[in-house]
C-alpha cells in the first residue's frame, strides 16, 4: 500500500506543480497549403505562443482544410471542438452580420489603407462584435486583394463574364456583386473548389494571388484578371469556450501571438504581391493587367443597392471617409 500511495502521491505533485508541465495543445485551421501566407502565419503564431508560455502551449497547424471548409471549422470555434482559426471574412459575414462591411467591392483603395483602418479604431471594433456569437477575434491577418481566373476567356471587362460558371464564398454580398456583372455565382466552400474546377463544374473563381500562386492554379486556370475587387482580411479567431478556461495573463499571449501571425501574413502577401504577376506568367497564365476596374466597380454596384442597407451601412460610409 506504501509503494502505491508513493506514486500516487507523486502524480499529484506532479499535477499540481507549475502548470507549465502540463502541456495543452490547440488545433489552428486554415484552408490554404502549409506553405502559404495562412502558413506562415500559423507558424509565427505557434513559436509566439510556445515562447512566451515556455512550452506550456503547443499550436498544431492543420492546413488544407484538414478540418473542413471556413464555414465548419467557425461553427467548430463556437462548440468548441476546434481552438483557434485563419480564415478569410468572406463567410464570417453569416456569423458575425457586421463583418459583412469589410467584404464590400472596391471598398479599400490599398493595402496601407486596409491596414490602417483594420489596426485603427474600425478593426477594433468589429474583433469585439464577434465575442457574443462565441468567437474571439484576435486579430486582423490578411488574404489579400482577390482577382479572378477562368478556363474560358481572357477577362477585361463585366461582358466578358457573361456565364461564366464561377465560383464565389459563402457571402451573399459577393454572390449578389458577380450576378449583377454578369457572371453565373456558384457559392462553396473552398475545400471543393480545386476538384470543380479540374471536374469543369465551374469555370473560374476569385481570390488574391497568394492563393492562386500556393496553390498552382496555372495547373487548372488559363487566365487571371486583377480585378482586385474585393480586399480579403484574414481574421485570427479562438473559441471563446477555450478563451474562457485561460487566465487574463494567458489571455494576452493569445492576442500577441495573434498579433505576430497578422504581421506574418501580411509580409508574406507582399512577397507574392510583388513575385507571383511573373511567377503565374513563368507557368503559363495569362495574366490581364489592363482590366477596366471602373467598369466593374460599376457593375457591382447594385449589390451595395442591396446589401449597404442591411449590414452597418455607418461602418462603410467611415471606412470610405478614411481613406479621403
Ligand atoms: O481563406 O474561400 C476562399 O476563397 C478563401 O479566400 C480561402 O479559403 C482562404
Amino acid at each position: 500500500m506504501t509503494r502505491l500511495m508513493t506514486a500516487a502521491s507523486v502524480a499529484a505533485m506532479l499535477a499540481s506543480a507549475s502548470p507549465l508541465l502540463a502541456q495543452t495543445t490547440m488545433n489552428l485551421a486554415f484552408t490554404p497549403p502549409a506553405e502559404s501566407h495562412y502558413g506562415d502565419a500559423g507558424r509565427a503564431f505557434a513559436e509566439r505562443i510556445a515562447d512566451l508560455s515556455d512550452g506550456a502551449f503547443e499550436v498544431s497547424l492543420r492546413p488544407a482544410g484538414a478540418l473542413g471548409g471556413e464555414r465548419d471549422v467557425i461553427e467548430g470555434l463556437q462548440i468548441g471542438t476546434v481552438e483557434l482559426t485563419i480564415s478569410s471574412t468572406g463567410p464570417i459575414g453569416n456569423f458575425v452580420p457586421e463583418v459583412y462591411a469589410l467584404d464590400f467591392p472596391f471598398l479599400f483603395k490599398d493595402y496601407d489603407s486596409a491596414h490602417q483602418i483594420l489596426d485603427g479604431e474600425i478593426g477594433q471594433e468589429l474583433l469585439a462584435k464577434f465575442e457574443p456569437h462565441g468567437i474571439i477575434g484576435l486579430a486582423w491577418a490578411e488574404n489579400g486583394f482577390r482577382h479572378i481566373t477562368n478556363s474560358i476567356r481572357p477577362i477585361r471587362e463585366p461582358a466578358d463574364m457573361a456565364g461564366l460558371k464561377l465560383r464565389t464564398m459563402e457571402n451573399e454580398v459577393h454572390i449578389a456583386a458577380f450576378r449583377a456583372a454578369g457572371a453565373a455565382p456558384t457559392p462553396m466552400s473552398w475545400t471543393e473548389v480545386l476538384t470543380s474546377l479540374q471536374q469543369g463544374t465551374i469555370d473560374g473563381q476569385e481570390n488574391p494571388i497568394p492563393i492562386v500562386t500556393a496553390n498552382n492554379m496555372w495547373e487548372i486556370q488559363k487566365n487571371i484578371s486583377l480585378t482586385g475587387h474585393v480586399y480579403s482580411p484574414a481574421v485570427v479567431a479562438m473559441s471563446k469556450i477555450h478563451w474562457d478556461n485561460l487566465t487574463e495573463e494567458q489571455q494576452g499571449w493569445f492576442v500577441e501571438a495573434a498579433q505576430a501571425a497578422a504581421a506574418a501574413s501580411r509580409a508574406t502577401v507582399a512577397e507574392n504581391e510583388a513575385s507571383g504577376i511573373a511567377l503565374m506568367k513563368e507557368n503559363g497564365m495569362d495574366v490581364v493587367e489592363d482590366v477596366d476596374k471602373a467598369a466593374f466597380a460599376a457593375a457591382v454596384q447594385p449589390a451595395y443597392d442591396e446589401f449597404a442597407d442591411r449590414y452597418a451601412p455607418e461602418l462603410i460610409q467611415r471606412i470610405k471617409d478614411a481613406q479621403k
